[in-house]
């Protein structure tokens, strides 16, 4: 082992057992998407999607949440938790999808299509989710919107390829709003051909928030937990994953015997998709937010309340579906 990699283990321990300390000493939690860095959710109490981790994380009793992902998923976490405090690690950690709808530009949308449900992917600001009907995930979204009456007017924000596969599935014409997410846009449907042949005994696990011609590539579309549901109950032993790369962390975890192959960006020679944003967060980064108790994620206590709304009525609508228990 060279000095360099020995000194890079003993600080990771060493942030690490800080880390533990300083969640004890404060009740604190952490939560770790599943496209964080892998020692991030290493260290984390909950890892998985956006809104499970907000729900877990407001069914404990612990007086601070560290979330550890992009910025509307620590405000997600601060709607569904308004007496705890929540940190992000680096308030950088903005998202292109979430940021590609602003509520100004959403509201005008809505001013053009009076009498129209507007449903929201969970992957929005505090302030588009206050202005929503009823949010949805990409595990629940087909059925949500099936649920609505076959001649409701839809208008659907952010994704527009999240909305096109729900239309195609539904056989729906929701209005969508046009915002993608810069990551899923990127992956190549030339170089996964490649890939296709390279291992023709794999299957191809795409995100929905990728484009049609990639969704068509595809084996299983899902959400990241659809996803990693997927791979563990297949008979296959090899995945080529269509979704940012973070999530093979999980993947190869609980499925140690199965071969996870991340598909590549049109852009680089890069060979995984990796999305700078969630990347901001380290070890480092989560020791000095707990330690700071800084920077904290604040939303407007009238946002929070319009916001927990949709959200509420996503979980309702998903009782009675029994998508949820
Ligand atoms: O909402 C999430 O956590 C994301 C980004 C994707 C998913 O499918 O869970």
């Amino acid at each position: 082992m060279t000095v360099d990699k020995s000194n890079a283990d003993a600080r990771r321990q060493e942030l690490m057992k800080e880390i533990e300390r300083l969640k004890k000493e404060k009740n604190a939690i952490i939560l770790g998407h599943y496209y964080q860095r892998d020692e991030v959710q290493e260290i984390s109490d909950f890892i998985g999607d956006s809104l499970a981790l907000a729900q877990k994380a407001a069914q404990t009793d612990a007086d601070i949440i560290v979330s550890c992902g992009v910025n509307f998923m620590g405000e997600t976490a601060k709607i569904l938790s308004p007496g705890k405090k929540v940190l992000v690690p680096d308030l950088n950690a903005g998202c292109s999808l979430a940021d590609s709808c602003t509520a100004e530009d959403l509201q005008k949308f809505i001013d053009e299509n009076p009498g129209y449900t507007v449903i929201s992917y969970a992957n929005t600001t505090a302030d588009v989710k206050a202005l929503t009907d009823v949010i949805v995930t990409s595990s629940n979204a087909v059925q949500i919107v099936n649920s609505f009456p076959e001649d409701e007017k839809i208008l659907f924000s952010p994704d527009r390829n999240l909305g096109n596969y729900i239309n195609s599935l539904t056989g729906r014409n929701m209005r969508l709003w046009d915002g993608a997410c810069i990551i899923h846009e990127k992956f190549s449907v030339e170089k996964l051909v490649n890939l296709k042949k390279e291992h023709p005994d794999a299957k191809v696990l795409a995100h929905p928030e990728c484009k049609k011609s990639l969704l068509a590539l595809a084996d299983k579309i899902g959400s990241t937990k659809g996803l990693l549901d997927y791979a563990i109950q297949s008979d296959a032993k090899k995945f080529i994953v269509v979704t940012e790369s973070g999530i093979l962390y999980e993947m190869k975890k609980a499925c140690p015997d199965k071969e996870f192959i991340p598909a590549p960006p049109d852009d680089s020679t890069c060979a995984c998709n990796e999305c700078h944003f969630m990347r901001l967060n380290t070890l480092e980064k989560i020791y000095d937010c707990l330690k700071n108790e800084s920077p904290e994620i604040t939303v407007d206590p009238e946002i929070c309340e319009k916001a927990v709304r949709p959200i509420n009525r996503m979980l309702e609508i998903s009782k009675n579906l029994g998508l949820i228990k």
